[in-house]
């Protein structure tokens, strides 16, 4: 092996032997550094005769290439070594919870969705989910609603556009939809009772002030079979409102009332004592409003391709922002949706308390905070 050979392979076994970037900064410098090796080399072609000094010329700078791209394979090679230990020591457990101080907080109206969810599971119920965005046919036709009935009207529903190339069209305007009965009728639609669902979710009316905001949400009950009955109704919200309220005594009682698309129909209040500066609910003798409900009206169970002779529902509503307001003592709807932090530091509740049947819906009750 002639000497710049011999030279070649100890600065490669230099290479390969280096363990950190440093290292192998240090003998690329050695190497071919103003005064590595290599570069000294080069520096002899001066005094060489012309044919030599081609010919070494040529030899030392293909070594001089070798070694260079050596030494660029290696750095590579060093560097993922290193990101690797460094991401490796950096690993984090994403499932462990966050330093208090810069812990987000669930919304009440999420926690009292959260735990109507865990209540109405507990009872066999599923969960529906559909769109905001509404055709007329779902949100007011089957749910016998007539066109001119005063709900569809421009100042309480948000209409929308679905053809901008065209002149707007009220008769086959979309909307957003006014109340969650759209997914019972999708629910229906699609499959034959027994039917046992709700169907949570945001609702839009054209309505601002202290206890009505545009967008609010709701939770709508759906229960179709054979034998369903007004007891049925009667005994499941009575449960469902003595879960949700944590309470062991709940005064009920149901007032007749007109919804379309319930015959006959109804309100639900729940036993309270109102007093100066507190609602205490399930004692007292003061009533509150809590919901709207019904059996199904025929012509809605006909619109979706039930036999109104051979099944017969009920079904529910209530708004789960009001719902929040009572349990949790929150005065003003507005100040729900204005996403102020200091609020929902006060209002909110933490990650881990998780609404369930067995471990407790609010976990203290409503104090979570
Ligand atoms: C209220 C009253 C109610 C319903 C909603 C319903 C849905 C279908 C068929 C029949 Cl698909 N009824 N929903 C029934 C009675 C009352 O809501 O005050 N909501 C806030």
């Amino acid at each position: 092996m002639s000497d710049i050979e011999i030279i070649k392979t100890e600065i490669e076994a230099q290479i390969a032997s280096v363990q950190d970037i440093k290292a192998l900064d240090d003998v690329r410098v050695a190497a071919l550094g103003k005064k590595g090796r290599i570069t000294e080399l080069l520096k002899t072609l001066g005094g060489m005769p012309v044919a030599e000094r081609i010919e070494f010329g040529k030899k030392i700078n293909v070594i001089k290439a070798e070694l260079e791209a050596k030494i660029a394979a290696k750095k590579q090679e060093l560097e993922t070594k290193l990101l690797n230990e460094k991401l490796k020591s950096e690993v984090i457990d994403v499932t462990l919870p966050c330093r208090p101080e810069v812990q987000g907080r669930i919304h009440p109206v999420s926690k009292v969705y959260e735990e109507l969810v865990a209540i109405f599971a507990e009872m066999g119920f599923e969960v529906a989910e559909g769109p905001d965005i509404e055709d007329q046919f779902h949100n007011f036709n089957a749910l016998n609603t007539p066109p001119n009935h005063p709900a569809r009207q421009m100042q309480d529903t948000f209409y929308i556009n679905n053809d901008v190339s065209k002149e707007f069209d009220l008769d086959n305007a979309y909307v957003v939809r006014t109340q969650t009965s759209s997914m019972q009728i999708r629910t229906m639609e699609k499959k034959q009772p027994p039917i046992r669902i709700i169907a949570p979710g945001r609702t839009y009316r054209s309505d601002y002030d202290a206890t009505h905001t545009p967008m609010f949400h709701q939770i709508e009950g759906l229960v179709v079979d054979k034998t369903t009955t007004l007891a049925h109704l009667k005994g499941c919200l009575y449960d469902v409102m003595k879960a949700f309220f944590e309470v062991d005594e709940l005064p009920v009682r149901f007032r007749p009332s007109y919804f379309p698309f319930t015959e006959p129909s109804a309100e639900m209040d729940i036993g309270c004592l109102k007093t100066k500066n507190e609602l205490k609910i399930g004692a007292g003798t003061d009533w509150l409003e809590i919901l709207g409900c019904g059996m199904v009206h025929p012509n809605v169970l006909r619109a979706c391709g039930i036999d109104p002779e051979e099944y017969q529902g009920f079904a529910f509503g209530m708004g789960m922002d009001r719902l929040a307001m009572l349990k949790y003592g929150i005065p003003d709807l507005r100040t729900f949706f204005e996403s102020d932090v200091r609020w929902l530091k006060n209002y909110g509740f933490t990650a881990l308390d998780f609404s369930s049947m067995t471990s407790g819906l609010s976990n203290n009750g409503g104090l979570a905070r």
